[in-house]
């Protein structure tokens, strides 16, 4: 029986059901009870398995097919009307004809199955900035991995309202899993997001990247705010009061680390506490009353990469997966029906069945070289879980902003930290961010790639434009205006090996930061925005670092800095006449600064 009397909601599922042709239509409402029955129907098929009850309680096994590990950037398609509408970084296609095009997949494939209807809100329930979702889809998979990762069920119907069409029309089918026919498709202008042919998490928890921040960022563009590919955290001081931070990195450049990070023992024994609000995605709103930058993490849950996950590196993530959590991809240890991963400890189970599911000696294939876990293999685990959550989470309002913090995987250009001159500089620094691929990912090292404020992949209409609205939203918070950062965790020695120890000792930057925007301490001004006094990155305690280390990792190479330029000239050529002159401007006074 349908959840809503809301028409815009019935009418549309109509058309989907005639399309797809299920069996039948079952609506989520997010009661245990529906839940426990779909764990074990899950169960049952071998779609899922039930992992060591006693040690890791409610947790669930699942593996994806081979060919479906990933987000899939070169099948994912933002579709318009106008092609300039979308711009020259994502894939196009005329809404019409994309739809002519999956119409003919989507005709009967549910044919034999069941299709789920998950009402779903992004937000808290109750804040006026969140935002409702439908997803259709065929996996159970998907509707348990939405119950961990948004707000499901009848409280999303409630937040819609019963007459409300402002919700998103998310349509998914695994399909046959067939690579050669996936499609991962956003119609911003309908409000509609179309998954066919994949069952990996980025491209069918619809909830997340399509619609948080696909289909988001162009809601925030049309509506006044802003969705981004940034975490959120506080830090509170020993009187109580908390500052929040938002940042930007590409993904897999550590935003769950530093979400979560435990302060080194100088701010820990002093009092301070880190409190982590979200880890991935951040919706942000200028507050009517105060005019400052409000910031709510849209979603309920972490999908986080499991590999590299340990009691050191992210104790609080692992402590999140230690209950009713989803692994995707990681290794099944049959030593006793937990799970393991590369990173997790150096033992991996004798016996253990591998990611794709075949029986090995883990402790031989792993010195062989063979990855036990996939790479990308996953954790889907409830925010509640995690022993620093913030009390905010739930917050209505949200949390207000004090600092933003742009970031990238740089081998030698960006300093440790630097500060921007203003918001319209920090909003080029945003721009121009890009980090630089691995070894290990691609073979080539130091490969860059632009990936402006981290959004490359994810932003749902044209990023000139994009640019243009982050130069809005400051014109609009004036000196209410979080002050903006760039940092670099990923600096390298002449061995390549990383200079700065990282992880929670990022949390020294941070303070820094922290006391920039109280005003309490100089910096120098250098041609890229103001770096700090060597002498005011706290490194107590730290034994291999030194104020001289320090002093090196805040250089800047001013003919490096020259070719990174060149770089950020020929992305913003791509946007032609979309591309805002006020950044144009910020680069050629760049430029002059750096040659002066
Ligand atoms: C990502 C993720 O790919 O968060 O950025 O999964
Ligand atoms: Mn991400």
């Amino acid at each position: 029986m349908a959840l809503t009397t809301n028409k815009n909601v019935l009418t549309w599922l109509d058309e989907m059901v005639a399309l797809t042709k299920p069996a039948n239509v079952v609506w989520i409402d997010g009661s245990e009870a529906q839940l426990k029955a779909l764990r074990e129907e899950a169960i049952a098929t071998g779609e899922m398995e039930e992992l060591n009850q006693e040690e890791l309680p409610g947790c669930l096994l699942h593996r994806t097919k081979k060919n479906d590990v990933a987000r899939v950037e070169d099948r994912t398609f933002i579709c318009t009307k106008e092609k300039e509408d979308v711009g020259p970084i994502n894939n196009w296609m005329e809404t019409s004809a994309m739809k002519a095009k999956l119409s003919p997949m989507y005709d009967g494939v549910m044919a034999g199955r069941t299709m789920y209807v998950i009402p779903y809100c992004m937000g808290p329930l109750g804040s006026p900035f969140s935002k409702v979702g439908v997803e259709l889809t065929d996996s159970i998979y998907v509707v348990l991995n939405m119950d961990i990762m948004t707000r499901m069920g009848q409280g999303a119907l409630d937040q819609l309202g019963p007459d409300s069409n402002d919700f998103v029309r998310g349509l998914h089918s695994k399909a046959n899993v067939e690579e050669e026919n996936r499609y991962i498709v956003h119609f911003p202008e309908e409000n509609t997001i179309w998954s066919i042919n994949s069952a990996y998490g980025g491209n069918v928890l619809l909830g997340k990247k399509c619609f948080a921040l696909r289909i988001a960022s162009y809601q925030g563009y049309k509506e006044g705010w802003m969705a981004e590919h940034m975490l959120i955290l506080g830090i509170e001081d020993p009187k109580g009061n908390v500052d929040y931070i938002t940042a930007a990195f590409p993904s897999a450049c550590g935003k769950t680390n530093l979400a979560m990070l435990i302060p080194p023992a100088i701010y820990k024994d002093a009092g301070y506490k880190v409190w982590t609000v979200g880890d991935d995605i951040a919706w942000m709103h200028i507050d009517p009353d105060d005019g400052k930058l409000y910031a709510i993490n849209p979603e309920a849950g972490f999908f986080g990469v499991a590999p590299g996950t340990n009691a050191k590196s992210n104790y609080n993530a692992l402590m999140s997966t230690k209950k009713n959590t989803i692994f995707t991809n990681v290794c099944h240890n049959m030593d006793n029906n937990t799970v393991w991963w590369e990173g997790l400890d150096k033992n991996p189970p004798v016996d253990a069945v591998e990611w794709t599911g075949n029986k090995v000696n883990g402790k031989e294939y792993a010195a062989e070289g063979g990855k036990l876990a996939h790479p990308n293999s996953r954790f889907t685990a409830p925010a509640i879980n995690c022993p620093c959550l913030s009390k905010e989470f739930n917050n209505p309002k949200g949390v207000p902003v004090t600092a933003i913090l742009f970031g990238g995987r740089r081998a030698k250009t960006a300093p440790l930290v630097y500060q921007s001159f203003n918001w319209t500089h920090g909003v080029f620094v945003g721009s121009a961010m890009a980090s630089e691929t691995t070894a290990a990912a691609t073979g080539a090292v130091g490969v860059v790639r632009r990936d402006p404020m981290a959004m490359r992949p994810f932003c749902g209409y044209n990023m000139g434009d994009y640019f243009g609205h982050w130069l809005e939203m400051g014109e609009k918070l004036g000196d209410k205006a979080p002050k903006i950062f760039n940092v670099n965790w990923f600096r390298t020695d002449a061995e390549g090996h990383f200079i700065w120890p990282g992880f929670g000792d990022n949390m020294r930057v941070l303070m820094w930061m922290l006391e920039r925007c109280k005003g309490n301490v100089d910096a120098v001004e250098t041609p890229i925005g103001y770096v700090p006094y060597a002498k005011d990155i706290d490194v107590t305690g730290l034994e291999d670092i030194t104020t001289e280390t320090v002093e090196d990792l805040l250089s800047v190479d001013k003919e490096l800095w020259l070719e990174d330029a060149a770089g950020v000239a020929e992305l913003y050529a791509m946007f032609g006449a979309r591309m805002p002159k006020a950044l144009a401007k910020e680069l050629d006074d760049q430029v002059a600064r750096l040659k002066a």
